[in-house]
């Protein structure tokens, strides 16, 4: 059993280092992205996502973990295009309260937050034999980070996940999705993106993965986004007191040392 935590109030994020000391560390997620100091990479290739559309229609099972919505894939996933291969584990979301002030992404570029921010999370399975040893090693997973923004159109494969929330309101509950393309999630161009070293953003916060953050945006209608913000609760079904899972996303880290290479120019 895990200690717990929260993103705000008294195991808030300024207080998750007390409890998880990696939180504290001088490498950590997410973090604003400055365009002027990022520095050209000429071998960060595209990457290749392997299997993503390969779905074989077993359903995916998703379940509200009390801090987001978790799909867990298939371990034929993964993703090519980095030093080694990186198995898919899972993907989530973080997302704010439609506050004009904040939007709900972690990673920030140049200073400005998006609505929702996309994880599609791998373990090093060239290195490692599962996510929890990988987890604690620093070339352990790789992460692929997606910034969502809303425009008029709905996004057709979001709702392959929005469509079941209703069905996981409460931590702890799960459901069965039917199996879909993940590569329908991500951005049409996997070629241009950021590249650096850091953590998990949520505690434990290891500081165990090389993050990419694409580029391009992804788009997906206001009622959407609406959607993604106002269904689940951090609370479990048996709680009396209903808390709406909402701004779920850490405030930027600093940079530190650390340098965010651009796979283009
Ligand atoms: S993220 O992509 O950096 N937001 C984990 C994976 C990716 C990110 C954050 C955390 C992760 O696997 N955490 C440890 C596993 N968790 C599961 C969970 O998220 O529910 C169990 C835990 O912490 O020990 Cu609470
Ligand atoms: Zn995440």
């Amino acid at each position: 059993e895990e200690l717990s935590w929260t993103y705000t109030g008294l195991v808030g994020q300024s207080e998750w280092s007390q409890y998880f000391p990696d939180c504290g560390g001088t490498s950590q997620s997410p973090v604003d992205v400055v365009t002027t100091q990022t520095k050209y990479d000429p071998s960060l290739i595209p990457l290749t996502p392997l299997g993503y559309s390969q779905h074989g229609n077993k359903p995916f099972t998703m379940y509200n973990n009390g801090h987001t919505a978790v799909i867990e894939l298939p371990d034929w996933m993964g993703i090519g295009g980095l030093p080694w291969l990186f198995t898919a584990v899972q993907m989530h979301l973080h997302w704010g309260s439609g506050g004009p002030s904040h939007g709900g992404a972690e990673h920030t570029i140049n200073g400005l937050s998006a609505d929702a921010e996309l994880h599609v999370v791998h373990y090093n399975s060239e290195l490692y034999p599962n996510m929890s040893t990988a987890m604690t090693q620093s070339d352990g997973l790789a992460v692929l980070g997606v910034l969502i923004v809303t425009g008029e159109e709905t996004n057709p494969a979001f709702n392959n996940i929005l469509n079941y929330l209703s069905r996981i309101r409460h931590a702890d509950q799960k459901v069965s999705i039917p199996a879909f393309d993940i590569q329908s999630l991500l951005p049409k161009d996997l070629a241009r993106y950021y590249r650096y070293n850091g953590s998990l953003t949520t505690p434990p916060c290891y500081q165990s993965v090389m993050w990419t953050l694409f580029n391009e945006r992804i788009q997906i209608s206001k009622a959407q986004l609406l959607k993604m913000e106002t269904i689940l609760y951090s609370s479990k079904a048996s709680d009396p007191d209903r808390m709406l899972l909402q701004d779920n996303y850490r405030a930027t880290q600093p940079i530190n040392h650390r340098v965010a290479f651009a796979s283009f120019s």
